[in-house]
């Protein structure tokens, strides 16, 4: 069959022209960006296509109905195929108000405009910037992990939320993975939870290839996938051939069918590498076709050769007819219904209201723990702990858990009722992540983007194992709260191979991430009240195992100074201070101790605490030199960590106390001393600082 753009086709031969336009639309989108995958939405056209048109359950008129059927795409290289899609069902763009307007999401002029400046159609799907791209992908494995969270949301809303008669949230999460997914570890972790806890409504679509970028899968990947995912409790079956749609249409309905655990449907493929001589070639894939092989493949397309971006008539009105009128159905009656349940169940259906905007419940700060002065105080996860506890109280969505270490992370909801997520009770409101820092921080990035406020905590030290998700929440400006306790050498005996040293500067580094190391117990209430109003990436809480002072709030300064990044927490009685005395977390007090010494010698100091670098950032000049006044260059900083960063605020003059090697196992009190992160080596430093102003 030749195509041009008045083709008049129908059935079967409907099918065939759609995917083949969704086919070439990422040959001619890639080739015209001279940069992106053409073979993976090639080889997917029919998977994706089949997926969309007959079982997908979404409305591309409102791409925010929350009981929408989710579809992640975890090899996010094949990006094209995802834009095709929305252009092709005619998503609609969703504003910054979170309204759906008139205006396509994608439309053929963004398509023409792949991986440029500015454009809706980035190199990798970003769910900030597209409306229908429900969580950014192209960091393999991600995507995979998102999904799992994204099946623990819809699991722990429909436990929460139905009631008899009302299935407000009965949606599925598909996922399209590829070889380089299922290397990852964190899907692999992923995997492994999501088949732990039974997760039916969660889908993958492995596009079993065998290539990867640099050539045949079977240089580096040889395992037998099927049988690993049988062991992991998943439901596993396979479509020989991904162009074959009944087969497809089996394999969905298999995991519709299948109630009790996850699908993993492994189709069997063949990447696009242009014309059909070059299919068995092991050639690298993963750029553009360039021009004669993009003709050869239109050819054999049936498609006029010099055809460029064609769009023949009849396709998106076929996409309209399927995927468009049953998801128009589908949320026109949930619509409805939803009208019936909110005059029910009022609370509820606010409180599904206010989760979909990303609003706080009224009364979400109401009794907060407020802490006396202490001088032996408490560790800042304990308080933590407690305010977490009173927060979760307040916001019934804030839901989440720890990497095995919930009792020593003190992330366990203990109040009535809060109960544990898990296979037979998924209402519960404490995630089991088990050791598995990864697949948690991906498994939080997709309950985020599913609405829910998640949390998740492990040391601070293995951070590291999930800061790939830290970095796509920012970049997602998706809010997440972790809770990173044993947050320095302060940790102790564990030694070196749990105490952090170059975590904070690390973190601080990544754009969008508001880092928070209060100083004691009434700083963690405000740190807690500062997270949970992040809306726009991630919130980190770094805390101490170790006990720190609880100051005297009528002496020092109020702990709301907090809320903007630093604050002057002890001054000089008169005049301007000689010296500043600077810190986070548990170095404050040592800060604290060695201003009252210094203070007996009548030398004018200032403390000042600094929790979060970022939210002290972004306050006017005006107030940052309240704090930091140009003209005291006699500074010091304490903080057990790598020093980097600190000149920017001590300046050339001033002095620093950090980490300048990895800690070591031994009680905390000798490291303490042995590091020198005494009260006597601040006031050398600070006497230093002073004689080196002058
Ligand atoms: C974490 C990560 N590592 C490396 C890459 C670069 N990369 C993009 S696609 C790809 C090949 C993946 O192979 P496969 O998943 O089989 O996709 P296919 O080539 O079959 O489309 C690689 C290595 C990446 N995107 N993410
Ligand atoms: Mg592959």
């Amino acid at each position: 069959m030749a195509v041009s753009e008045q083709t008049v086709v129908s059935g079967a031969q409907l099918d065939t022209l759609t995917v083949n336009t969704i086919r070439t639309l990422a040959i001619d989108a890639v080739q015209k960006a001279n940069s992106g995958h053409p073979g993976a939405p090639m080889g997917l056209a029919p998977v994706a296509y089949e997926l969309w048109q007959q079982y997908l359950r979404y409305d591309p008129e409102n791409p925010i109905w929350p009981n929408r059927d989710r579809f992640v795409l975890s090899a996010g290289h094949a990006s094209m195929l995802l834009y095709a899609l929305l252009y092709l069902a005619g998503v609609r763009r969703v504003n910054e108000h979170h309204q759906v307007t008139d205006e396509l999401s994608v439309s053929l002029d963004e398509i023409k405009r792949f991986r440029q400046l500015g454009s809706r159609t980035p190199g990798h799907p970003e769910s900030h910037i597209t409306t229908g791209v429900e969580t950014t992908t192209g960091p393999l494995g991600q995507g995979c992990g998102n999904s799992v969270g994204m099946a623990i949301a819809e699991r722990w809303l429909a436990a929460t939320y139905n009631r008899p008669g009302f299935d407000v949230f009965s949606y599925n999460i598909w996922t399209i993975c590829g070889d380089g997914d299922l290397m990852e570890g964190v899907a692999a972790e992923a995997a492994s939870l999501a088949g732990h806890l039974k997760l039916s409504n969660l889908c993958w679509i492995y596009d079993n290839n065998r290539v990867t970028l640099d050539g045949p899968a079977s240089w580096s990947f040889s395992e037998d996938v099927m049988t690993r995912f049988v062991g992991y409790g998943w439901n596993v079956t396979r479509v020989s051939d991904a162009n074959d749609l009944r087969t497809l249409d089996r394999a969905y309905d298999t995991f519709l069918k299948t109630a009790d655990k996850p699908t993993l449907i492994v189709v069997d493929s063949h990447i696009g590498y242009g014309s059909p001589h070059k299919q068995d070639s092991n050639e690298a894939h993963g750029e553009p076709l360039g021009d004669e092989e993009a003709r050869l493949t239109k050819l054999n397309y049936g498609w006029p050769e010099d055809a460029k971006f064609l769009v023949p008539e009849g396709v998106k009105e076929h996409f309209h007819d399927g995927i468009g009128k049953r998801g128009r159905e589908l949320r026109e009656q949930w619509e409805k219904r939803f009208k019936e349940y909110a005059k029910q169940y009022p609370d509820l259906a606010r409180q599904i209201e206010l989760m979909q905007s990303r609003e706080l419940p009224q009364g979400w700060d109401k009794n907060l723990p407020s802490f006396p002065a202490d001088a032996k105080g408490m560790a800042t996860r304990e308080s933590s702990g407690k305010v977490l506890n009173a927060l979760a109280q307040n916001i019934p969505w804030l839901v989440g858990g720890s990497a095995d270490l919930g009792n020593s992370n003190k992330t366990t909801l203990k109040f009535e009722g809060a109960g544990n997520f898990s296979a037979s009770s998924y209402g519960g409101r404490n995630i089991h992540f088990g050791v598995r820092e990864h697949a948690m921080g991906a498994a939080m990035n997709g309950m985020s983007v599913s609405k829910l406020c998640p949390f998740g905590g492990t040391f601070f030290n293995f951070s590291d194992y999930l800061r790939p998700t830290i970095r796509l929440a920012a970049l997602m400006e998706t809010p997440v709260i972790y809770v990173f306790t044993h947050d320095s050498i302060g940790l102790g005996e564990d030694g070196p191979t749990h105490q952090p040293i170059e975590q904070l500067p690390a973190l601080r580094a990544i754009p969008n991430t508001v880092v928070l190391r209060p100083a004691d117990a009434n700083e963690v209430v405000e740190a807690w009240k500062i997270a949970m109003q992040t809306s726009e990436g991630p919130a980190l809480l770094v805390l101490s195992r170790q006990a720190v002072p609880t100051f005297d709030r009528n002496k020092y300064a109020s702990a709301a100074g907090t809320a903007k990044g630093a604050y002057v927490l002890a001054d000089a009685e008169r005049g301007k201070p000689q010296v500043i005395l600077m810190g986070t977390g548990s170095e404050v007090s040592l800060c604290v101790e060695a201003y009252e010494k210094l203070k007996a010698e009548g030398i004018l100091v200032r403390v000042v605490s600094m929790p979060s670098w970022e939210i002290f950032e972004m306050q006017d000049q005006s107030y940052k030199d309240s704090v930091l006044p140009p003209d005291v260059t006699a500074r010091v900083s304490v903080e057990m960590s790598t020093p980097l960063g600190w000149e920017r605020y001590v300046g050339p003059k001033g002095q620093m106390i950090g980490m300048h090697s990895f800690g070591a196992s031994a009680p905390w009190k000798d490291l303490q001393k042995h590091f020198g992160f005494t009260v006597e080596a601040l006031l050398t430093a600070a006497r230093k600082a002073i004689s080196d102003a002058k």
